[in-house]
């Protein structure tokens, strides 16, 4: 045999070790209960992804806030104790309060990607929390109010409130005493009487069975709820460029299903009128008032904490 016939042998023969040397695994944890829908689903998307992956990137999902606990997992991205997460900005704002300015979009994701929000959020993530922000999966989600107690009218003096940054000026702006807590421990919060209430998205209650000490929900809900896939931005830059595209791919197409939170959304409501949670509203000025309170003190606060980035950050994620 000619020498060149001998290097496309040997080439062949190493082809798939070298692929197999080339494929990297994620290490994945969430920042929500392991039985919230949320996280299912994005088992569900690696699974596929990981069959599609083969010998180019595969994701290990660690777990949920028992691996890591939901406050402290943005850090966990950010030094690469681990290299993907499930989260939401709330839950990271220890490193940067930026990172709940999400909750205050009004333009979808999709729209973010084209006006120059998303690379904005890009920006802001690298520099200041060390992570590549890589896909929002869930919007189109108002929070709401949930309470034990009757108000007729948006007053929350004398109520002890369960929240997350995303909920504490807004309710705090109603006279409300807040409680921060992962989602893990609003059940038993809820059963001991220790909270009137809490905030929360119009879904995903029924995951964590806080339906059966709920009483009330308030309408209209506020915000648009945020969670998203954010990565350790040394590992993101380590990737090779076929895992990197490949992860992107996969990502998009996952953030590409957002307008399937509309109709699940809507059946929420349904399952939660006939698990007997009843519907405070509100006047239609009032209400409308409301909603312009939630978001007039959210930016309020992220323009104050934030004075570099905020005000760039409302003209692109604002109407
Ligand atoms: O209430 C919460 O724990 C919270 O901040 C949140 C944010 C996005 C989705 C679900 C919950």
């Amino acid at each position: 045999m000619k020498p060149i016939s001998w290097l496309a042998l040997a080439a062949a023969a190493l082809a798939p070790a070298l692929a197999a040397a080339q494929e990297v695994t994620l290490r994945v944890v969430s920042a929500f209960p392991e039985n919230q829908y949320y996280v299912k689903r994005t088992v569900e998307w690696i699974d596929k992804a990981n069959k599609e992956g083969k010998g180019v990137l595969q994701m290990n999902f660690i777990g949920g806030p028992k691996a890591i606990p939901t406050f402290e997992i943005g850090n966990a991205v950010k030094t690469g104790v681990v290299d993907m997460a499930l989260t939401t900005g709330a839950y990271y704002t220890n490193l940067m309060p930026e990172a709940d300015a999400l909750k205050l979009a009004e333009v979808s994701a999709a729209e973010q990607r084209r006006n120059g929000a998303y690379d904005l959020i890009n920006k802001i993530w690298q520099e200041k929390a060390n992570m590549y922000y890589l896909a929002r999966v869930v919007e189109f989600t108002p929070f709401h109010l949930y309470l034990n107690k009757k108000i007729d009218k948006p007053d929350l003096t004398g109520l002890k409130i369960r929240i997350t940054p995303v909920y504490r000026d807004f309710f705090q702006s109603m006279g409300a005493a807040v409680m921060t807590t992962a989602p893990g421990e609003v059940y038993t919060a809820l059963e001991r009487g220790v909270i009137d209430g809490y905030g929360w998205p119009i879904h995903a209650l029924f995951d964590l069975n806080w339906q059966e000490k709920t009483r009330f929900r308030v309408d209209p809900g506020f915000y648009n709820a945020e969670v998203s896939l954010v990565v350790n931005l040394d590992k993101w830059k380590s990737l090779p460029p076929a895992a990197r595209d490949f992860l992107t791919r996969q990502a998009l197409a996952y953030e590409g299903q957002n307008e399937f939170w509309k109709s699940y959304n809507q059946n929420e409501a349904r399952r939660q009128a006939q698990a007997g949670i009843q519907t405070i509203s509100f006047d239609a000025e009032t209400s409308r008032k409301y909603v312009q309170q939630a978001n007039e003190v959210g930016w309020a606060s992220i323009i104050k904490t934030c004075p570099q980035y905020g005000p760039h950050l409302r003209r692109l994620l604002g109407r």
